[in-house]
């Protein structure tokens, strides 16, 4: 049982239902306290679980390849759910605030009618859920994943699979055997050996890396991306036994889809300066924004964070630059805002 599949049981068993209870609470205007305390409850749950949980799975599994691979399933369905899903939040966090500050909310700020941004919210709600199913099962359980890789199980192949791992987790060769290491999920992984001596670089699912062992030993590996050297999360071990067999310098093979992603994505730097120094062709407005919010939430100065930078430093004025640095630092408030809220709102016994 892992954490995302408490949540995912949280959400069916508790969660959604709790939703819909505080909808029947509202139908029969059971506000004070019966809805009022199911939404704050579950707005306040839902927060926690998706600054813990998913934004953490999406930081590590999903920004560091979107937009770039937006079309893969494990890239392209976790955001699809993130859509509604924060609209949905803020909405309830919005009806959450009103009831518990309704005096004090300036009246340019109050809606009229709330119904129907109650409803809205419940119903960005539910949809919202079935789309965490849906992410669930494409991460845990291999749902949309291609079918050719994902049936592969013959011998000297090790595929990577959904929920992180290596099938199998514990492979014996012999001297001179190549193996191939087929990505059979829907996001990239990559194959690095604990010694050092080979890394892929990111494989795409469908693709598949070789390396051909040579000497003879246990060979620890991991992911890069969600394990680490010493059987650390998604990590496995090759036993190669035999004489040492000689080995054509290692250049591993990959097929051109790994190799473009590896070319890529090697450096994370790459993706955010395509966007502004080298681009030649006028982006669309949109797409430019969106890659200026996911550099901005990946922790690196987007285009136009850097060019003021820039002008910054060649004017010499060193505040000017902290501030720049330190309004990434601000974004990142805007998550614990919610928090803080609520923490005043007990304070003051509201
Ligand atoms: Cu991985």
């Amino acid at each position: 049982m892992t954490t995302s599949d408490l949540v995912l049981l949280a959400y069916i068993f508790l969660i959604v239902p709790a939703m819909l209870v505080g909808f029947v609470f509202a139908r029969r205007k059971m506000f004070e306290p019966y809805h009022k305390y199911t939404m704050t409850a579950i707005t306040i749950v839902n927060w926690l679980l998706i600054i813990f949980v998913m934004l953490v799975t999406y930081r590590r599994d999903v920004i560091p390849f979107s937009p770039e691979d937006l079309k893969l399933p494990g890239i392209l369905i976790p955001t699809v759910h993130l859509i509604p899903g924060l609209i949905a939040q803020l909405l309830a966090t919005y009806l959450v605030i009103r009831m518990w500050f309704s005096n004090v909310i300036p009246e340019r700020l109050a809606v009229s009618n709330i119904k129907p941004y109650m409803r809205a919210t419940l119903a960005l709600w539910l949809v919202t859920a079935v789309l965490g199913v849906v992410t669930w099962a494409v991460f845990n359980r291999g749902f949309l994943s291609s079918p050719s890789a994902a049936g592969n199980a013959a011998p000297n192949v090790v595929r990577l699979v959904a929920g992180n791992k290596f099938d199998p987790p514990d492979l014996s060769i012999k001297t001179g055997t190549t193996v191939q290491f087929v990505n059979a999920d829907t996001k990239p992984h990559t194959v690095n050996a604990d010694d050092g001596s080979f890394a892929s670089g990111p494989i795409k699912p469908g693709a598949t890396y070789t390396h051909t062992f040579g000497q003879p030993g246990d060979i620890p590996y991991y992911c890069d991306f969600h394990g680490k050297v010493g059987h650390v999360g998604m990590a496995a071990v090759i036993h190669v036994a035999g004489s040492p067999v000689a080995v054509a310098t290692d250049s591993p093979t990959s097929t051109a889809a790994a190799t473009s992603v590896a070319t890529s994505a090697a450096t994370e730097n790459a993706a955010a300066l395509k966007g502004s120094v080298f681009s030649t062709a006028p982006k669309k407005l949109l797409s430019r924004w969106a890659r200026q919010f996911i550099s901005s939430i990946r922790g690196q100065p987007n285009s136009r964070q850097r060019r003021t930078m820039a002008v910054l430093t060649a004017i010499k004025y060193p505040w000017g630059q902290a501030l720049i640095r330190h309004s990434r630092r601000l974004e990142l408030s805007l998550y614990i805002a919610p928090i803080m809220v609520n923490r005043a709102a007990k304070t003051c016994r509201w």
